[in-house]
């Protein structure tokens, strides 16, 4: 059985399990504690972000590009269809870097109070504080509206295609629909509404891709 480990907030890890999801392919998702990362590190040799994907076979895969290349060759799908290759990858990479880069700010803070204990707050802070500075969330808290109209603007020619058709290259879902599902889910756990605040086209497109689950 293919165990997917992840954080339920991750949008790496969510666009790696509605991709298993939409595949049919089964699999035990395995929710990481984020102040117990024991399992994961012995799992991997010391690697403790998500997702980390267990193959039957017992491979251990990380990296969600990596990841989502290894189930799109393993099994059968239209995610990546011939002559959408090139758009399909390049949108997934706009996504998993501009598009993040400006989401994941804009949830940190809500996902840092939504753990359950101090340690497990700290820790959240700590990491993002290590790489961005200190005070980073707290700044980010206080830059929501700055961060919404930022987020708006990077996401404005995804909306526009979004208007004229149901999935980011057409008529049927790709890759690039996946990408940008992670993201939603990320909003969605941070704070239920923040998707809809950032623009109801989004809330439809992630229930169209929701409703390709085929568990
Ligand atoms: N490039 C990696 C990024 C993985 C990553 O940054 N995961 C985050 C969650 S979105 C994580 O595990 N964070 C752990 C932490 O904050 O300590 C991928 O695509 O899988």
């Amino acid at each position: 059985m293919i165990r997917l480990h992840r954080l339920r907030y991750s949008p790496y890890a969510r666009k790696v399990q509605v991709l298993l999801e939409i595949l049919a392919v089964p699999h035990e998702v395995v929710e990481v504690p984020y102040g117990n990362r024991e399992e994961l590190a012995q799992l991997t040799g010391g690697y403790v972000y998500v997702p980390v994907l267990e193959t039957s076979t017992g491979t251990v895969l990380t990296e969600s590009r990596a990841i989502c290349e290894w189930a799109l060759r393993t099994f059968p799908n239209t995610l990546v269809p011939p002559g959408l290759e090139a758009a399909a990858w390049a949108f997934h990479d706009h996504v998993e870097n501009t598009v993040e880069d400006v989401l994941f700010r804009l949830c940190s803070p809500a996902v840092r109070d939504a753990w359950p204990t101090a340690w497990e707050r700290a820790l959240y802070t700590l990491v993002k504080e290590r790489r961005y500075g200190a005070g980073c969330v707290d700044a980010w808290r206080g830059d929501r509206e700055s961060l919404l109209t930022r987020a708006r603007d990077v996401l404005a020619p995804t909306r526009t295609t979004l208007q004229h058709q149901s999935f980011v290259l057409g008529a049927a879902p790709t890759l690039a629909d996946l990408a940008l599902y992670g993201q939603w889910a990320m909003c969605d756990v941070a704070e239920p509404g923040l998707l809809l605040e950032l623009d109801p086209v989004f809330v439809a497109h992630a229930r169209r891709v929701e409703a390709l689950r085929q568990q």
